[in-house]
């Protein structure tokens, strides 16, 4: 096996010794700009070394061909030299993660020498966080999204709210944050994010190429809303709050104007929070809206999130209204009906986002005995996670029709940080293998050893990931 990079490069040939780092080896870029100089000062700290001037002995520089594309680099490691080439900065940022993996955890700091071209195959890799059902600490958040940039995965979707939970201060509608955010699945205590601490994840996120996608779910799983504000619901009347599981039993009032004064500004706010083109608008198990209610809903709402200046994203449902082509589905359920709501979605021009449940739900037990988890869409084990290719998961969805892939970690058993760790780590790392590297000529036998050589370095960052049977963990 050569250097054990994940997610597998698109090019990679190993050459003959090995390149030592040592504390002279300083790292040099070129255009210098403040961005530029951000990631080559990360390089220099992972080093142990510092920045220095053209010709120091690691290069990163601006520019290569064009078929690098906007996240693509080129890196040579030989014996006295690093070099690494990208035509983006995300590109700079993403060689360096790949050197963080060749970079061995302990021992002598060599880097074996190679030389790698790489791109990703999709655009779109992401990973879901549902911090309304338990919510999750900015600093845990950020923590997360450490994890997903050192795998190249490049979309943050934060569910940020539910029928438990709102967790975002909307300064119009108060109650929204400091009510329906006040507790949490099984009665916790809650949380939100201010506006500051929302800008604060994105710019971290952001730091790391990461796009942060952040979802209001709506007509349904919006009890944690109704109960803030009870003129949202046809009933007017105010409601407790909501700890338990279940889904699928409330709704906004489709016919009441005060709907689309709450919409209007909730998107609005979002939208001005969110450098991203992306606002999603969930829609799905929406079972306590009557069908004809929920299209005219979702057409309305992706009108409202259009003048925003903002792309539609909504879960596959969405795909039972009148679409258009900027708007995004993200296609998770296994019911083949449901799954031809995301071709419905793809015949109106929109594009998919790959999420089905049998591979990418990280809430999926791995196993009958794993304690946290759910169970409803089966057990998921890490090769399940591993062993699917986007395109090929619903008749009608084609090769130019998928975006990317995204792994959603669902919240109800997520009591802590920890647990989420151990149900996203290491199934994650095979999504974002998904998401970046070629299909051809990939297979769970040849992954499942670069997968084991990760264990160091996850366990180097204090990560709790399963220690699957499945994996040859060294
Ligand atoms: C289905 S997937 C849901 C969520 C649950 C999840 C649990 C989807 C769009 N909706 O409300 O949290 O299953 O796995």
């Amino acid at each position: 096996m050569g250097p054990a990079v994940i997610p597998q490069p698109v090019s990679l040939a190993p050459g003959a010794g090995a390149f030592v780092v040592r504390a002279s080896s300083a790292v040099s870029v070129a255009p210098a700009t403040p961005e530029t100089r951000r990631i080559a000062a990360s390089l220099a700290a992972m080093l142990g070394s510092r920045t220095g001037p053209a010709g120091s002995p690691v290069a990163l520089e601006l520019g290569g061909p064009a078929r690098l594309g906007d996240e693509g680099y080129e890196l040579t490691v030989a014996s006295r030299t690093v070099g690494l080439v990208a035509r983006r900065p995300a590109g700079l940022f993403h060689g360096v993660q790949t050197l963080r993996q060749l970079l061995p955890v302990s021992g002598p700091r060599r880097i074996p020498a190679v030389h790698i071209r790489d791109r990703p195959r999709f655009a779109w890799r992401g990973a879901m966080l549902d911090v309304a059902r338990h919510f999750r600490s900015v600093r845990d958040v950020k923590r997360f999204v450490d994890l997903m940039a050192l795998y190249k995965l490049n979309r943050l979707h934060l569910h940020l709210s539910d029928d438990q939970g709102w967790r975002i201060a909307v300064p119009s509608w108060p109650r929204l944050a400091t009510h329906g955010g006040s507790t949490a699945v099984g009665g916790g205590k809650g949380g939100y994010y201010t506006r500051a601490q929302y800008a604060d994840i994105v710019r971290y996120a952001a730091a790391r190429y990461i796009t942060v996608v952040p979802e209001i779910d709506m007509p349904g799983h919006v009890h944690a809303a109704l109960s803030s504000y009870p003129e949202l619901a046809c009933d007017g009347k105010p409601s407790p709050l909501y700890t338990g599981i279940d889904v699928g039993f409330s709704s906004l009032c489709i016919g009441k104007p005060v709907t689309y004064d709450f919409v209007s500004d909730v998107v609005g706010e979002l939208a001005r929070l969110t450098p991203g083109p992306w606002i999603h608008i969930g829609g799905d198990e929406a079972m306590a809206t009557k069908p004809a209610d929920y299209v005219r809903f979702i057409g309305r709402v992706r009108a409202i999130v259009e003048s925003a200046g903002k792309r539609m994203i909504g879960w596959e449902e969405v795909g039972r209204a009148k679409l258009d082509p900027t708007t995004v589905v993200q296609h998770w359920n296994l019911d083949p009906a449901k799954s031809a709501l995301s071709a419905r979605a793809v015949q109106q021009g929109a594009k998919v986002v790959m999420s089905p449940a049998g591979h990418t739900y990280l809430d999926m037990k791995y196993d009958a005995s794993t304690v946290v988890g759910l169970q409803w869409a089966g057990t998921t084990s890490v090769r399940d996670a591993y062993e699917w290719d986007p395109v090929r998961q619903v008749p009608g969805v084609a090769a130019k029709d998928v975006l990317g892939v995204e792994a959603p970690l669902w919240g109800e058993t997520v009591r802590s940080i920890r647990d989420a760790e151990y149900l996203a780590f290491p199934r994650l790392i095979g999504i974002a293998e998904i998401g970046w590297s070629p299909a051809r000529g990939r297979s769970w036998a040849e992954y499942r050893l670069r997968l084991g050589a990760q264990a160091s370095l996850l366990d180097a960052l204090g990560v709790a990931f399963y220690r699957s049977p499945e994996v040859p963990w060294r």
